[in-house]
């Protein structure tokens, strides 16, 4: 397992911190003062710092120009981006504009590649430049991240992305034609062949309009399951499907592995079909109502026959999409339930795929179930349908184990060491806990660490893998309250890094140790993965002159050094011009009011971080060059004047001076 390469560096570590530790205080009872230890003394002196503060100060710190171990890529929640951390430093390293447009990447404001996958996350032909990006998933070969993919939902819109880790840029931004929120996703299947993407709140097919009298009949549910074309690093939306759902609000998704590959299990909320009070308090408000019954329903979904029935053809069209009905989901054996207590919040798939660990926020105890004797109620039909006709497994007969955990229980990670990891969302703490055979001897609470505060999810090092890393843990939590100088009354979410690398009796936090707060001053990021940070291999420059990272190919059409030109036909005026330190070729474009423009932009340049940026002021263009890229940006003249284009990168000694005139003469 990978903890096996990370034990001599760690161990290290162990010793290195704690010979300090030692020599520390052994000089400070000698009451010694060799010049160097006299300043490692006075720092800690001076900033009053405790043993604990030293040994996580030490864990946590990177010297200039050593990098991270491990990379989080976390939501952004509703800045519409994905953001990307460095651990143990909890550095950020870069925010990926995915919906949202993002200036410093010219994410949005003129490259024409850009612009066409935003817009194809167009709503009822409406663009939509926000998201809620809520669950990240790292693409994976045989269970493990492979570094290739990533991909992110939008839970406000019911969008699904795909970023692309050789350049860290999103290539596509589906809607969903069938629901207009969404939750559940983004999951990946242990090959990558499906990306997952459950509903929420219930609607309509298609968000028509229905009365909400009517919800019992007319709303739905929904799990959609996108295939994905690796080669072509896009989802195949023809080759993709729906599923209907009763009109529960199906929650979190994940896929089965291993064991239970081929399956998919999902939690829902709201089986009491609640539809809030309304003005004349007639009803029961929704968060009365959709948490009154004991139980909702885990959904588990036999994926590889779905898609057999999919391929089939037995399905309906909702907006031209495949859907697969709720009946013939019943009667094909695609979908069972089994009671989850009390509005749980997530369904989490254990390493070896055997247990699903779903915690109900209102029970502190967290409920695992065995995909084995789950299977086996599915044979022996020990089941009674629910009001849609659903076959709802016996609880009793599908629970492996429970254990108490603490209030408030939402998300669960899981180590290397047969340790599990829920967020105590009331207790703002996290639990350590023990898996029951085959991980370890029985299921059994360890102990908790407090964080601060109210942790919605967590991340652990490759803890959604068949071979978790351990070592870290990140708490993802929603308030900060005191941790941070308060910038004004909106306050930064808080990262907290915990390190999870020592056994659950090595003090009285269950072996845990806080190590660092990360403030996140960008949205409320919901989830995020970690990935070990070896695993990345991204292009340093793109591989060719002229590339189009779109295409992952070089555009036949791009500038390159000697074929710069101005060419107009009619009023179309077509542009080819290369940048390079410090100069762009033509320096001068002059133009007519009205003219149709098309700019190609190369930058030539092939160093490493050697990019440049185009923005033309007042017309809204402004795009990033990164080495050999080629971008192309088209708009109408429509207003004449003098516009100094100039480049926004500091380039050069002679940035200033990497500038340029774009001349629109007036009409007549
Ligand atoms: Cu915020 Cu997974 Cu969308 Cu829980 S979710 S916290
Ligand atoms: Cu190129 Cu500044």
């Amino acid at each position: 397992m990978a903890r096996d390469s990370v034990v001599p560096w760690w161990r290290g570590r162990i010793v290195f911190v704690g010979i300090a530790l030692f020599t520390a205080f052994a000089l400070m009872l000698s009451a010694c003062t060799s010049g160097d230890d006299a300043a490692y003394d006075a720092v800690i002196d001076d900033r009053g710092f405790t043993d604990d503060d030293v040994v996580a100060a030490l864990k946590t710190y990177k010297p200039s120009g050593e990098h991270d171990d491990y990379v989080i890529f976390s939501s952004g929640g509703h800045s519409g981006q994905v953001h990307v951390i460095g651990v143990p430093s909890m550095r950020l390293l870069k925010t990926i504009g995915v919906f949202t447009p993002e200036p410093w990447q010219g994410w949005g404001y003129g490259n024409q590649t850009i612009e066409e996958v935003l817009e194809a996350g167009q709503v009822d032909g409406r663009d939509v430049l926000w998201a809620d990006t809520h669950h990240p998933a790292l693409s994976e070969t045989e269970g493990d991240y492979d570094g290739e993919f990533v991909f992110i939902n939008d839970k406000a819109n019911a969008r699904v992305a795909v970023i692309d880790l050789r350049d860290f840029e999103t290539k596509q931004i589906i809607k969903n034609p069938v629901a207009i929120n969404d939750h559940g996703g983004t999951m990946v299947t242990p090959n990558t062949e499906w990306v997952i993407e459950g509903g929420q709140y219930a609607t309509p097919n298609g968000w028509e309009y229905a009365p909400i009298e009517e919800y019992e009949s007319e709303y739905k549910g929904m799990v959609t399951f996108w295939k994905f074309d690796r080669d072509a690093g896009r989802i195949d939306e023809s080759q993709s499907f729906a599923m209907e759902m009763p009109p529960y609000w199906q929650d979190l998704c994940d896929a089965g592995k291993l064991v239970s590959e081929g399956w998919v299990f999902c939690n829902s909320f709201n089986t009491e079909l609640a539809t809030g009070e309304g003005l004349d308090k007639s009803g029961v408000p929704f968060e009365a109502g959709a948490s009154a019954r004991e139980n909702d329903y885990m959904h588990v979904i036999n994926l590889e026959a779905a898609a057999e029935v999919a391929a089939s053809g037995n399905t309906v069209e909702v907006n031209g999409f495949d859907m697969i009905p709720l009946q013939t989901a019943i009667d094909e054996g695609l979908l069972y339930f089994v009671p989850e207590p009390k509005s749980p919040h997530g369904v989490d798939v254990a390493p070896r795929g055997d247990y699903l660990v779903v915690s109900g926020k209102l029970d502190p105890h967290t409920t695992v179930y065995s995909f084995e004797k789950i299977q086996q109620a599915i044979a022996d039909e020990n089941w009674e349908p629910d009001a849609y006709g659903v076959p709802v497994l016996d609880f009793d007969a599908t629970v492996e184990a429970q254990v108490e955990l603490g209030l408030g229980p939402l998300h669960t990670q899981f180590d290397d060491e047969g340790y599990a990891y829920t967020s105590l969302f009331l207790d703002s703490a996290v639990a350590r806990w023990s898996l029951g055979p085959p991980y370890g001897d029985e299921f059994k609470l360890d102990g908790t660490i407090p964080v601060h505060y109210n942790i919605g999810h967590l991340v652990a090092a490759e803890g959604d893998t068949v071979s978790p890393d351990g070592d870290w843990l990140v708490a993802l939590n929603k308030w900060s309250l005191d941790r941070f100088l308060p910038p004004g009354p909106l306050l930064p979410q808080n990262f907290q890094l915990i390190d999870i690398a020592q056994p659950a009796d090595a003090n009285e936090n269950a072996g845990m140790q806080l190590l660092y707060d990360m403030p996140i001053g960008w949205g409320e990021p919901h989830y995020a993965q970690m990935i070990k940070a070896d695993k990345l291999a991204p292009f340093e420059v793109y591989p060719e002159i002229g590339w189009d990272p779109h295409e992952m190919a070089v555009d036949p059409n791009a500038p390159v050094s000697g074929n710069e030109r101005i060419e107009r036909d009619g009023n179309n005026v077509e542009i080819w011009m290369t940048a390079v330190r410090s100069h762009y070729t033509p320096d001068r474009v002059e133009i007519l009011q009205g003219d149709n423009v098309t700019w190609h932009v190369t930058n030539i340049d092939t160093s490493f971080d050697a990019t440049h940026g185009f923005s033309i002021p007042g017309y809204n263009i402004n795009i990033s060059l990164e080495p050999g890229e080629t971008a192309t940006v088209e708009f109408v003249a429509d207003q004449s004047g003098t516009y100094p284009f100039y480049c926004t990168e500091f380039c050069s000694a002679l940035h200033l001076e990497m500038a340029g005139y774009f001349l629109v003469a007036p009409e007549g």
